[in-house]
Formats: C-alpha cells, structure tokens, sequence
C-alpha cells in the first residue's frame, strides 16, 4: 500500500502573533499557513505555539514555575487557557476554510506533566489534527506550561508514519551563527547537531518556554530516532511548502550527532 506519511509542523507562536502585544493574532500569516497546509497531500499534525495569547500573562503570573506560594494564580491559568483555545480557534477555522477535514484536541483536556515526557495518550485524527502549547495540570507543581516544543517531541516519535518534521518560525532563516540582527547570508547554520554554538532570539523577558534554543534540542531528539527534521522561515511560504513535500530548502536541518 502506497503512504503518503504524516508531517508534524510547528507554527511559531512568535510567526503566527505579534509576540509582544497581549492576544494580537497575526491573521495574514495564520491564513496563509493554513493555505500551504491546504496544498500538500501528507496527513499533517500541527502543532501552535502561544505567543502573545500565552507567553505575556504566563510570564506575569509565572504560571511555568507551577503553583507559588502567596500568589494568586488561579484566574490567570483559566485566562490563558481561554486566551489559547481563542487562537486555536483562529487557527482551527482557517484550516477548516481551506476545506480541511480538521480536529482540534486542547493539551490541558488530555495532557498531563511538563517537557518531553509529560504524559497522557496522544489524540489522533484521521483528518488534520491541531494541539498547541498550554497549561495543563502538573502532579509535583499543580500545574505548569507544556510548550508545543514538547507536543512535538512525542508526536514526531510515537505516531505511526512520520516522514518528517518541520519547525516554522518567524524571523530568522534558521539557526544563526551570530545574533539575527547582525546576520547575513553566510551566518546561517545550514546543519545543526547539539554542541553546535549558536546565536538565538530567545527573549526571557516575554517566553516563557525556550525559544530557538529548545526548538533546536527538541529537534536534535526527535533526530535521533532517524527522522528528518528542518527548522525554516515560516514567512517564506514557498520555503515552507517545499519542505512539507521534502525538497531541499533554505534553513537548518538539525541531526543528532553523535552524543
Ligand atoms: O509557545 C507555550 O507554548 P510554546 C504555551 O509552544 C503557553 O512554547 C501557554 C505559554
């Protein structure tokens, strides 16, 4: 029987909104994603980040270091849920608009623990499925922020057929050699493996998860279980579109190395 393999994709939180203005989605782009995604003939999986629906109030409230003592969390937790199902629902209705058959399954409904390992059996379905990064309920800490990064991880390596994976992010072409402000053609790292320096955009003061750094490491394990992963510039659609169907493009590819 002829596959045709699934594509796991991250949409940046910082791609798909405006990373410091609380809650303002970036429409243009999120159409234009679901517009690329509508064009490939691979299953996909998408994965969202949270941006500025997430990061801000998660920052503020400090909602990734679990329950604080003395703080008033509890609203802010409900808050980002309800601010991420919004974006998610931005997200889910341009998919379905371009006609997609598309399923949308909230982390904090099914998801438990943070980082690579969190638990919880991973919903699948038969059509597009959508999850995102969000706060969902911690054992040790009573809750904490799972980043889409982490949804990644688990549903490049434990879902049947995945061909590839591709990490879309604003900004930058891939993983620099020098800071994105300072970076010309030549500082782009066309091949990333753990213990390579680079130069991230990762602004502490607004993510609360890990930036470009934790997209790399992420990369770099879901790598090792032999699956191509590219990180590219989610504003260049072509780029994107070529890298869902497999062609070389401009970006990184991140491999395992040899640790
Ligand atoms: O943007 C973070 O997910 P990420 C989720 O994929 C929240 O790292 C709610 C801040």
């Amino acid at each position: 029987m002829y596959m045709v393999g699934t594509v796991v994709i991250k949409w940046g939180g910082g791609l798909i909104t405006y990373k410091d203005e609380l809650c303002k989605p970036n429409l243009e782009v999120i159409r234009s994603l679901a517009e690329i995604c509508s064009k490939t003939d691979k299953k996909l999986v998408i994965v969202h980040g949270a941006g500025s629906f997430g990061h801000l109030k998660a920052k503020n409230f400090r909602l990734a270091e679990g329950r604080v003592e003395g703080l008033q969390q509890d609203h802010a937790v409900v808050e980002v849920r309800q601010d991420m199902l919004e974006l998610n629902h931005l997200v889910v209705t341009s998919l379905k608009s371009r006609g997609l058959d598309v399923r949308s399954f909230p982390p904090h409904e099914w998801a438990e623990g943070t980082g690579p390992f969190f638990s919880g059996d991973l919903p699948l379905h038969s059509g597009v499925t959508v999850v995102y990064g969000d706060v969902v309920e911690d054992q040790s800490c009573g809750f904490g922020i799972l980043s889409g990064d982490d949804l990644m991880v688990r549903y490049a390596t434990e879902i049947p057929d995945v061909v590839r994976v591709i990490f879309a992010v604003h900004g930058v072409d891939g993983i620099l050699s020098v800071p994105p402000d300072k970076a010309g053609p030549n500082d782009l790292i066309k091949v990333w493996s753990p213990g390579m320096e680079f130069e991230g955009e990762h602004a502490s003061e607004i993510d609360v998860t890990g930036g470009i750094g934790l997209k790399a490491a992420r990369g770099a394990m879901i790598a090792q279980h032999g699956i191509e992963v590219t990180l590219v510039n989610g504003e260049n659609y072509e780029r994107l579109y070529n890298a869902i169907e497999g062609k070389s493009v401009i970006g990184t590819r991140i491999i395992a190395g040899n640790s």
